[in-house]
């Protein structure tokens, strides 16, 4: 470290860094400067790797002097920050964005153009960061971008894995994954702070003593400790000066070798302990919605927490601030339960190392913490067996145990002669064995617990914590998510930027709701036609980009129709299959005649958890029907079906501009918010979609008229349920269905194999847990619908137009705003 009298005495030391000046050939000399002096070669002998690190570390360069100063600006000025924990951030490619915030992307193509570069390779070369594996881990990428874009403090926790979520590719219409190794060709975004490394332990005991008062401290000796380095990515907010970081942690082993055994001589085993340490950061798990509860994603979680509570207390929190001020300092939000375990973190660094009582450090805690909750699926709201929690971190068991004993205290205060709903509201689960409920530790800590948009909120409140709510009513909230108009209008759609820009001016870029303006416009012809040009370029582009990246032909003239997600059985991918079988089914039957047939071109993404054995049967049954469908003559080319393999953030910027229909079809009551489907409906497509989500806030806004709805409503599936769900019924009663179902059942799409599809079939007809059979009919129905509307291309258009104008309350900043007024500051509003 550098002494006080260094600094003091050396201007250069602590005066204004500069950037390199804003020009074409400043850009160049910087970027010549990275090439030779950062990547070590001449231009002439560079390969388009080393032009991409270097052009990514010249954007870098501009924007430090904005990072350095946001840092001082908010040391400062002393605030409440906003701690964002998360295990997961999808953060996408960040050359583009980064160009784009810095508002350097004209000066940086003509300074590629000099230098003989093509802009466009050297952006193809960058691997995306892919954290994170869907929707929770992208909303917390648009969250971090709205508060820098807005200046507000905010330090995004995570983990830097090594692997991100696995690169999909399919052998024989199979899923086949393979590790994906993004940091292998150099991470250019990233600054790695050995310096700032802290320890974390695991394991080991407690022990308990006694002082001269008679006051019991007990202190957590742990049996092995890893280090957490962390690494900080740039988080710049769009032309204002600002850039926030990110803190992404690797774990490291302390020591390379056990030095006893590598002087014995076994080297191999003398590394056992660094292979242990990175391991706990080495990969994401890869399951969306359904933990599966190991116990190495349980070292990932404390570690990650653990990491950013002493970083924050000991490395940001100014030396002279009071602890019990910490409230004034620090918000702390846990995106879903993977970060609670920080709450029993706080608690014991309060009490056992800066020796609070506990009443003191649970006062502070409470008000540290907020909770947001992204699932009702029973299957995926975490508990953690107490034996594998007591063996991993015995102190935190103790002290949940303590928190749950004053809790259930509370209860009995309120509530008394109840001892049901004492049973009922306990942390501890006792069947189907002791369990540590991470959402109900969540609840009771966090001095806010928020759901993801107005339908979810209002099932948290009815259906999955009602004796929380009933207990503290003013505990719960809703903040409908939102998505960052930057990444994904902006850049994404660069054609309808423009088109909106010359229309309405750029203030849509930070204020979304501006692009309200655009509403009269739905009934202006000429307008109209160059929204469908936009659409038309941005089909062709995403079709130059299947040629290139899976060999596929997209039709040009098909109306696009669009399902991108997960594989989720709740998701109801097989209910779209469904309906593309019924439309090949009635012209291979002579139901329909070809010529009436709407040309659609059905465009599938989505990644199968790996131990997901019913959707990675899906992914096999969409492939073997996209194969069959798209070959058989019989079509006339007028269906064709679409399953590029890994599909992530860059295909999504280049898929959803390109969309004419949105497909948001799962069942009423399951999906918590969902947020392609605020991405398609900003870009001109139209939604197909059911009362889920932040669907019935998108069709409130859009209006039905611009808006495919059909299906049950969430207490039409309860009520169905309570009834009796019998799918087979479904299947006899409706021919369509029948004779739909007979031809996948038949092995037509499996080479004559029927053994091949039995698992679907079989769930489909026996359980079908989401319905899909209940929901054929209508779901046809308003494909119907939804065919009649594109006939008309006028019509169309003007619905996709307002449904642009309509939404810009889908805006992450808007989001932020609501936070930040109902959570992270109420009253300073
Ligand atoms: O509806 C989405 C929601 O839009 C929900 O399924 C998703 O979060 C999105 C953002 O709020 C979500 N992901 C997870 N739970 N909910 C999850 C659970 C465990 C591991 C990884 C992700």
């Amino acid at each position: 470290r550098r002494g006080p009298s260094f600094e003091a005495s050396h201007e250069l030391a602590t005066g204004p860094v500069t950037s390199p000046p804003r020009t074409v050939d400043g850009f160049v000399r910087e970027f010549l400067d990275q090439l030779n002096f950062g990547q070590g070669v001449k231009l002439s002998q560079s390969t388009i790797n080393d032009q991409y690190l270097a052009l990514a570390r010249t954007v870098r360069s501009y924007l430090m002097a904005s990072w350095l100063e946001t840092g001082h600006r908010r040391r400062k000025n002393p605030t409440r920050i906003v701690g964002y924990l998360s295990a997961e951030y999808l953060l996408g490619r960040q050359l583009g964005n980064n160009l784009l915030a810095s508002d350097l992307q004209g000066i940086a193509e003509q300074a590629m153009e000099q230098c003989g570069i093509d802009m466009a390779a050297l952006r193809g070369q960058e691997v995306e960061p892919g954290l994170g594996n869907g929707g929770l881990g992208r909303l917390a990428a648009c969250f971090v971008d709205s508060l820098a874009t807005m200046d507000q403090p905010c330090i995004g926790y995570g983990i830097r894995y090594e692997y991100g979520i696995f690169r999909q590719t399919f052998v024989e219409g199979r899923q086949v994954e393979e590790p994906d190794s993004w940091l292998r060709l150099g991470s250019p975004w990233e600054f790695p702070h050995p310096e700032r490394a802290v320890q974390v332990g695991f394991g080991g005991h407690t022990e308990t003593s006694v002082d001269e008062d008679g006051t019991e401290h007990t202190r957590w000796v742990p049996a092995w400790q890893v280090r957490g380095v962390p690494y900080h990515y740039m988080v710049p907010g769009f032309r204002n000066g600002v850039v926030n970081t990110l803190r992404l942690w690797s774990a490291e082993a302390n020591q390379a070798f056990d030095l006893q055994t590598f002087n014995a001589g076994d080297y191999a085993q003398a590394s056992r302990a660094e292979i242990f340490a990175e391991n706990i950061s080495k990969v994401l798990y890869p399951d969306d919605s359904t933990p599966q509860g190991k116990e190495l994603r349980l070292q990932q979680q404390y570690f990650f927490v653990a990491c950013s509570l002493r970083d924050f207390i000991e490395n940001t929190l100014p030396r002279d601030v009071d602890l019990r001020e910490l409230p004034q300092r620090i918000i702390f939000q846990l995106n879903d339960t993977h970060p609670v375990i920080a709450v029993p973190e706080l608690m014991r660094i309060l009490v056992d190392e800066k020796g609070f009582d506990w009443d003191e450090a649970w006062d502070i805690t409470q008000q540290c913490f907020a909770y947001t909750c992204h699932t009702l699926l029973p299957e995926a709201l975490e508990v953690w067996p107490v034996d594998l929690l007591g063996r991993l971190l015995p102190r935190h068991l103790e002290i949940i145990y303590r928190i749950n004993e004053e809790f259930l205290l509370e209860v009995r205060d309120a509530f008394p002669g109840d001892e049901g709903r004492v049973r009922r509201m306990s942390i501890i689960a006792e069947q189907p064995q002791r369990a540590v409920r991470m959402a109900y530790l969540a609840t009771v800590a966090g001095a806010k617990v928020n759901g993801v948009a107005e339908l979810h909120s209002q099932l948290l409140r009815d259906d999955v914590l009602p004796d929380f709510h009933a207990m503290w009513p003013e505990k719960f909230t809703n903040v409908t998510n939102g998505i960052t108009p930057r990444r994904f209008l902006y850049l994404a759609n660069r054609r309808l930027s423009d088109l909106i820009n010359e229309t309405i001016g750029t203030g849509w870029v930070t204020d979304l709701e501006q692009l309200r303006q655009l509403e009269p416009y739905a009934d202006d012809a000429d307008f109209r036609q160059r929204f469908r040009d936009v659409k038309h370029a941005n089909k062709e582009r995403l079709s130059k980009l299947l040629r290139v990246r899976d060999g596929i032909e997209l039709s040009q003239d098909h109306l696009l129709d669009v399902m991108v997600k997960r594989l989720h059985e709740y998701k109801r991918q097989t209910l779209k299959l469904l309906h593309v079988v019924s439309v090949y089914e009635g012209v291979l039957s002579g139901r329909t005649p070809i010529d009436q047939v709407t040309p659609r071109t059905v465009l599938f993404g989505a990644k199968a958890a790996p131990g997901y054995h019913m959707a990675k049967e899906i992914i096999f049954l969409i492939n073997s029907v996209a194969e069959t469908v798209n070959t058989d003559p019989v079509m006339d080319g007028r269906l064709q079906v679409l399953f590029p393999a890994n599909y992530n953030v860059t295909l999504a910027e280049k898929v959803i501009p390109a969309a004419d229909l949105s497909e948001q079809i799962s069942l009423a009551g399951k999906e918590a918010s969902g947020t392609g489907n605020m991405k398609f409906a900003l870009n001109g497509a139209l939604t197909i979609g059911t009362l889920d989500g932040a669907n019935v806030e998108i069709l409130d806004l859009v209006g039905e008229d611009n808006f495919f709805l059909f299906g049950m409503t969430e207490p039409e599936v309860e009520e169905l349920r309570q009834r009796g769900y019998v799918p087979s019924s479904f299947y006899e009663a409706d021919p369509v269905l029948k004779a739909t179902i007979d031809l996948i059942g038949s092995g037509h799409f499996t080479g004559g194999d029927r053994g091949a599809v039995s698992a679907v079939l079989d769930n489909l007809l026996n359980h079908d847990p989401f319905m899909a059979l209940a929901g054929f009919g209508s779901y046809l129905e308003a494909q119907d619908r939804v065919e009649r509307a594109y006939a008309d291309p006028e019509a169309w258009s003007r619905s996709t137009i307002l449904n642009v104008a309509r939404c810009g309350f889908f805006s992450s900043d808007r989001s932020m705003r609501d936070y930040l007024d109902r959570i992270w500051l109420p009253g300073d509003a």
